[in-house]
């Protein structure tokens, strides 16, 4: 018996074990949730596969989206809402930015790499709710991971910062839109986890030092503390949320 039982929560964005939306899906799979999976990369599916396996949670459905091409959108939500129906949640645990783009001085941002963060990043959270929202016929959440970057100059995150600020405004708007179909949008703004994407940005490790030593919990997070905010704010505890970016970083973002 779970929170979760029953509901087909679609989790986008694993890429590996370190992934944060592998720690979602954990936390989602605890409480019962009936998980479909969207990847973009082959190299993605595999490793998902292999995972998926090991910890023995047997899929609804896994399909492949690139959320940067809307043909790609419409084929996974189109084969999602022919086999599971309705759907009750997503988590969107997905960006991209050029590599180039994570060091220096923001003011060096490129066009071409200031579209792509912002279309991968950000755009993609607006055109997921769109796909989502005909098959969330009995309401939903949705769930999106953000940093606070998008509040604050953290140096070499620049052109990704200004993608998150982007996002934590859609969760704003998307929450307003589809609060009427009974459709919640949150965020988690997750403090730094060595990650794929995490690799991109330089100088993480003295972002981890600097949270060690300043965040009220003396200590980093991990994808697990996540994964549980994040299945808080899919479950119907949160119902009375929305709208709302919950910090999940030892409690870093208070402090100055
Ligand atoms: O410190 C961190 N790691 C933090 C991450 C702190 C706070 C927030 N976040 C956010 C990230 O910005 C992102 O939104 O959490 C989310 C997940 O990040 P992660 O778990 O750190 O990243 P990672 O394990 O590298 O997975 C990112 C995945 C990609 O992997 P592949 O190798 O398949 O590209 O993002 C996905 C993809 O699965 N992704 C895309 N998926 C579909 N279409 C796309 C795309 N266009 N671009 C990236």
């Amino acid at each position: 018996s779970g929170l979760l039982n029953g509901q087909n929560v679609i989790v986008m964005g694993i890429a590996n074990e370190r992934s944060i939306g592998w720690g979602i899906a954990k936390s989602l799979h605890a409480q019962g949730a009936r998980l479909i999976f969207t990847y973009r990369k082959d190299r993605s599916y595999e490793k998902l596969a292999k995972l998926l396996a090991e910890s023995g949670i047997d899929p609804l459905l896994t399909v492949q989206c690139d959320v940067s091409d809307d043909a790609s959108i419409e084929a996974a939500f189109g084969r999602i809402g022919a086999e599971a129906g309705v759907v009750h949640g997503v988590v969107h645990s997905l960006a991209f930015a050029d590599k180039d783009e994570l060091g220096g001085e923001y003011v060096d941002t490129s066009r071409e790499g200031y579209l792509l963060a912002q279309e991968s990043s950000a755009f993609s959270l607006v055109a997921v709710a769109k796909a989502v929202k005909p098959l969330m016929t009995e309401g939903g959440s949705i769930v999106t991971q953000t940093y606070l970057g998008a509040e604050r100059v953290m140096r070499n995150y620049n052109v990704m910062g200004v993608a998150k600020a982007a996002l934590e405004a859609s969760v704003r708007y998307l929450a307003e839109d589809l609060g009427k179909y009974g459709i919640r949008v949150n965020a988690v703004s997750a403090g730094p986890i060595r990650t794929l994407a995490a690799k991109g940005v330089s100088g993480f490790n003295d972002i981890l030092n600097a949270v060690e030593e300043k965040a009220p919990l003396r200590r980093n997070v991990d994808q697990s503390e996540v994964g549980d905010a994040t299945m808080f704010l899919i479950s119907g505890l949160s119902r009375g949320v929305t709208g709302e970016v919950l910090h999940v970083d030892a409690g870093f973002h208070i402090i100055a």
